[in-house]
């Protein structure tokens, strides 16, 4: 997902935002004296409204529970794999013979295998990448796995990745590029429209369960020079009605891309953020899904206080990190010596989850249709050095004071290792402190800090200080945290740590905080 600018033309870029769905409702929530009910995820400003009361506002906006489930997912598998694997490109034009795709070896098993050793809760598939070929026998095309020598012309991979995927535990995401350089009616816009509503209608109903769906905003002129005009929200509508709880990305309106294909996130990252709507709504429950105008979302700031001050709607619209364990999104054999070492891998971990995101990791099957070995090797690397780092919590025997918290949310609640609970303050109090006492002194090196997201995203800056017998002297300090914060610091050797929230939208809830130490 990039601007493009090449060969085929001219693209149209972009991302956004919208929903409709009302804010999610769970009984430790809304309506509880002193913490303030989560709105829903999205929601119009009116003309005239105070900057104040616009901060506010975002601080209230929530994920629908099919964001919040996708959120919790955290680290997810992206498989680019099709005739580019055979070929040896990262953009197919479209002429490709399907008679190229012969993966000899495919075994979806084991691509699921390696991703569940890996710690990954999905694995989106490349169903139909820009060249148009397809990886299920679709009706609508003969450009597909049925032209192929593979299986006979009788195999169907998105099916095979569909049982093993369920067999391991993994969720399934379709890609489906909308771009499609072989298509005979891209570029005749209704008729195409209806092709690519055929093909997702397709995947979205044989195949069991889709969590992601995942939409690429390229649009190349089509061979008839004609520019394809997509009808996201006649796409989107196809979505919602086969799989209720997928969530839509990129051009669509539940998560967003990042805005770089590094792996690195920005170090303030707000999931609330301002979103384009089409004109002539009105105030009465808009459908979102109808008004949402895919945007650019690369900005280096998308959420502070400046840039919601002046939006039309806000939409808890959050950041998936897409980065390919190698240089490009295909499998090439010249790039076997190129993997990413298991270091820069967690680099690129704590620089994507760490910063309230979902990292989507490219692994690309090879042309034997498996997982090489020394993405395996990279990627168990990873694993183990994760697992180590956070098998233990070492700030959680600690006993905890808080400068103020309200009644059942104590500060404790964000070492209990319980999803359900949190500690906030009352209403209005915006800065708080939070100090750990450790029956024994610790050595870290991670600081790990989630927002109770379903209350909205709230803080804007904290500190960690350590006390060294005589002050306190800061380690570490951030901005946003949301769904998760990682930090890394020099070690610290402390029996007492206080954490102080210097700046939130709203009083702020907290459900987990963490102490690590990453193997040396
Ligand atoms: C881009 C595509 O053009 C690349 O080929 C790749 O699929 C990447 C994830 O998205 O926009």
């Amino acid at each position: 997902m990039k601007r493009k600018s090449n060969l085929a033309g001219v693209f149209c870029i972009g991302l956004t935002v919208l929903f409709s769905v009302a804010g999610c409702r769970k009984k430790s929530h809304p309506g509880e004296p002193g913490m303030p009910a989560p709105s829903s995820h999205f929601l119009l400003i009116s003309p005239g409204e105070s900057a104040e009361n616009i901060v506010r506002k975002a601080a209230r906006v929530a994920p629908t529970p099919n964001q919040l489930a996708w959120q919790e997912m955290e680290f997810i598998a992206f498989t680019h794999f099709g005739i580019n694997t055979f070929t040896d490109r990262e953009w197919g034009e479209g002429t490709e013979d399907p008679s190229l795709f012969n993966p000899a070896g495919f075994d979806a098993r084991q691509w699921a295998r390696t991703f569940q050793a890996a710690g990954m809760k999905m694995v989106i598939v490349t169903a139909k990448h820009h060249d148009g070929f397809c990886l299920w026998p679709s009706r609508y095309t003969e450009h597909s796995v049925k032209g192929s020598p593979w299986r006979e012309g009788k195999g169907d991979v998105v099916r095979d990745v569909a049982d093993a995927c369920r067999e391991a535990g993994l969720k399934l995401g379709i890609y489906l590029s909308p771009w499609d350089r072989h298509e005979p009616t891209y570029g005749d816009s209704p008729a195409y429209n209806e092709h690519f509503r055929s093909q997702l209608r397709e995947l979205l109903t044989g195949y069991g369960e889709i969590a992601e769906v995942w939409f690429d905003g390229a649009c190349g002129e089509g061979p008839n020079g004609k520019r394809q005009e997509y009808d996201w929200p006649s796409y989107y509508r196809v979505v919602r009605e086969c799989q209720p709880r997928a969530v839509i990305f990129g051009m669509g309106p539940d998560i967003r891309w990042v805005g770089t294909e590094t792996g690195y996130g920005r170090e303030t990252e707000w999931s609330v953020v301002p979103v384009n709507l089409r004109e002539g709504i009105s105030n009465a429950a808009p459908s979102l899904d109808n008004l949402f105008i895919p945007g650019d979302m690369t900005a280096e700031d998308l959420g502070s206080r400046e840039k919601i001050a002046g939006a039309r709607a806000l939409a808890w619209f959050p950041a998936e990190t897409d980065v390919s364990i190698r240089p490009g999104w295909f499998y090439h054999a010249k790039e076997d010596g190129q993997v990413k070492s298991p270091q820069k891998l967690i680099d690129i971990y704590f620089s994507s989850v760490g910063r309230n995101g979902v990292l989507l990791l490219n692994v690309p099957p090879d042309k034997r249709g498996l997982i090489h070995e020394n993405d395996i090797l990279s990627l168990i690397g990873m694993r183990r050095i994760l697992d180590k780092t956070f098998q233990a919590n070492l700030a959680s025997g600690a006993r905890v004071k808080a400068s103020s918290e309200k009644d059942g949310h104590p500060g404790r609640a964000v070492l209990d290792g319980d999803k359900q609970t949190y500690w906030t303050t009352p209403e209005r109090i915006e800065s708080a402190v939070l100090e750990f006492f450790m029956p024994e002194k610790q050595t870290f090196d991670v600081a790990m800090l989630q927002e109770e997201i379903r209350a909205g995203q709230r803080v804007e800056e904290f500190a960690l200080e350590v006390w060294d017998g005589n002050a306190w002297r800061l380690f570490a300090q951030g901005t946003t945290i949301g769904t998760k914060r990682l930090l890394r610091f020099p070690e610290v050797t402390t029996e007492r740590v206080r954490l102080t929230i210097t700046k939130s939208r709203l009083n702020p809830a907290l459900t987990a905080f963490g102490l690590h130490k990453s193997p040396s």
